[in-house]
């Protein structure tokens, strides 16, 4: 198919977005509720709620990641809490935990103690994973290097290893997408899984690799802790890797953290399928003032112009 890098660039930044901003009109319902609003993925992306699309933290902090990479070439800690602090408004919706962190990052007072006492051996919140897509991006010819910069993403706010290990997952997986053309789902899988320190992840990710039907991907879990969400992710991308409508659409039929499943899935989604994938009433509605639609866009495109100066 020939799609060319830019637009894989541009479509893992837009399409994580705009699955966030989708999905986050339903974070927190049920299954059930899901299922009786909606008869499939399709009917929920040909219908979607009315008014403009706004995305949420899941976005706000992967543009901080995406400006570190573009002003820094790799993750830099000060400078990425310093993007984390300067983006941080608390209307998008942040986690429990995320929010003591961000507001001591503001306050200029000790974020480290918080993102190590807050929660015993530190946050395995999806929030490291949700934000990594540009590492995957920018060091997606280096897969060694997508996960010790993962690593080096999540540790401001995610210093527990199933936090950081979701990151990775995530980011790697933005890093093999945005390669191929064709995806060997095999292989893709399996990378992923024997890259995996903790059986919580690689158990799932060889099953994943197997699934079948897309009424058991909720059997990879839809909640807020990166191991119930990371595998699910991935898993939606794999079941329907040449529709990034069917993608999100199913991972927000999931209920539960559907921003942020959406987020993950549409980021690994729009880096394989390009940004021409993106259906054009959902794109043209994401907001676009501030740092919206263009200027997401644009950053895109400048941490091309990196990956290409490297
Ligand atoms: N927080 C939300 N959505 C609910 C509230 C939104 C509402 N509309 C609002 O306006 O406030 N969404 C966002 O949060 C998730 C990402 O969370 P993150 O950044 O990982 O935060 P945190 O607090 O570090 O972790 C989340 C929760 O996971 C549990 N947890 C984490 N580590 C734990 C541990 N070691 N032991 C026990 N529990 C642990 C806690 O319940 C944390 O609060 C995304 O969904 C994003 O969209
Ligand atoms: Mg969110
Ligand atoms: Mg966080
Ligand atoms: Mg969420």
């Amino acid at each position: 198919t020939g799609i060319c890098v830019e637009e894989r660039f541009v479509g893992c930044l837009l399409g994580l977005a705009v699955g966030d901003a989708l999905g986050a009109h339903f974070e927190g319902q049920s299954p059930d509720f899901m299922e009786r609003r909606y008869r499939s993925a399709t009917d929920l992306i040909d219908h979607p709620p009315p008014g403009e699309l706004w995305y949420t933290d899941d976005t706000q902090m992967a543009i901080g990641v995406a400006e570190t990479l573009v002003a820094c070439g790799r993750i830099d800690d000060e400078v990425l809490c310093s993007r984390f602090a300067a983006n941080y408004l608390p209307q998008r919706g942040y986690g429990r935990g995320a929010k003591v962190v961000l507001q001591a990052m503001c306050d200029g007072e000790d974020h480290r103690f918080w993102a190590e006492n807050l929660f015993e051996g530190g946050s395995f919140g999806n929030g490291a994973a949700m934000r990594v897509a540009p590492v995957g991006l920018l060091f997606r010819d280096d897969h060694d290097a997508v996960w010790e910069q993962a690593r080096q993403s999540s540790l401001p706010t995610h210093i527990h290893p199933l936090g950081i290990e979701g990151a990775q997952v995530i980011a790697l997986a933005v890093a093999i997408a945005s390669s191929f053309d064709q995806l060997d789902r095999s292989s893709f899988f399996e990378e992923l899984a024997s890259r995996c320190a903790s059986v919580e992840y690689s158990g799932p990710l060889r099953r994943a690799g197997r699934l079948e039907d897309d009424r058991d991907l909720g059997l990879f879990g839809n909640g807020i802790e990166a191991t119930a969400s990371v595998v699910t992710a991935v898993a939606a991308f794999g079941l329907t890797p040449d529709s990034y409508e069917e993608t999100i659409g199913n991972a927000i039929l999931l209920g539960g953290d559907t921003d942020t499943i959406a987020a993950m899935a549409g980021a690994i989604s729009g880096a394989y399928l390009g940004v021409n994938t993106i259906a054009g009433h959902l794109l043209n509605n994401l907001e676009d003032r501030k740092q919206g639609r263009t200027y997401i866009k644009q950053l895109a495109k400048n941490l091309h112009g990196r990956h290409a100066d490297a």
